[in-house]
This record gives C-alpha cells, sequence and structure tokens, in this order.
C-alpha cells in the first residue's frame, strides 16, 4: 500500500482524526493554511477526481460534502469557509487520493494561486 492516506486509513500513520464513519474520515491537515484547515476523505482509495465515477461513486461523493459542511459549522465556521479540491498535478495535488480541503477562520482571497 504506497498511498499516504490509504494508511492514515487504516491507522499505520498517524492522524488527528476529527471525525469518522464507515464511508469517510477527516483530519486535521498536517500543513494548516488557516486557523481551520482540515481534509474529508473516502476510505476507498480514488487516486483524482477523473477516478471519481458518476454510477459507482454518487452517494459517496455527496457524503463528502456534507460531511465537509457539517464539521465545518461545529469548527465554527458559520460565517464561511472554503473548500478545494485539487485534482491532479496540474491541478496542485500532491496526495492522491482524492481529498476535500476545508479551511476556515481567517479571510480568503480570490483568485488562489
Ligand atoms: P493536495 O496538495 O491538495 O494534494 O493536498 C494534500 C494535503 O495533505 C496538504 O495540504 C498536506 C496534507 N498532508 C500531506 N501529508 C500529510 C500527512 O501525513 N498527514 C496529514 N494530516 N496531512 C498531510
Amino acid at each position: 500500500m504506497d498511498c499516504l492516506f490509504c494508511k492514515i486509513v487504516a491507522g499505520t500513520i498517524p492522524a488527528q482524526k476529527i471525525y469518522e464513519d464507515e464511508q469517510v474520515i477527516a483530519f486535521n491537515d498536517i500543513a494548516p493554511q488557516a486557523p481551520v484547515h482540515f481534509l474529508v476523505i473516502p476510505k476507498k482509495h480514488i487516486a483524482t477526481l477523473h477516478d471519481l465515477s458518476e454510477d459507482d461513486d454518487k452517494i459517496l461523493a455527496g457524503h463528502i460534502l456534507f460531511t465537509a459542511q457539517r464539521l465545518a459549522e461545529e469548527q465554527g465556521c458559520q460565517e464561511g469557509f472554503r473548500v478545494v479540491m485539487n485534482c491532479n498535478d496540474l491541478g496542485g495535488q500532491t496526495v492522491h487520493h482524492i481529498h476535500m480541503h476545508v479551511l476556515g477562520q481567517r479571510q480568503m482571497h480570490w483568485p488562489p494561486g
């Protein structure tokens, strides 16, 4: 198993987990870019958004989004927050196991780099 986030799912690499269920886990980013910065990932290995299947993963994709929404609100981001999913190398993705970044508790700016 070469995937870093699969190792976090398996518990062989530690992470500051903030939520877990049968389908997803959420944990704090190791290099936070905002006072709140966590990642929501599927337990199932899906390398990039290109590999997400509309037929097979529609419920999972919705669950990732609504988990991000609920946890952001639980972490005090009622006034706003940002979600980011980088896709593949050109999109700035460095860990090839899909993840939704959730950033909050500071003013966000646009465009991103
Ligand atoms: P991306 O560039 O979109 O693929 O984001 C990957 C994120 O994963 C990046 O913000 C840093 C975070 N990250 C990388 N390695 C680890 C790790 O071992 N533990 C945790 N908690 N986060 C990690």
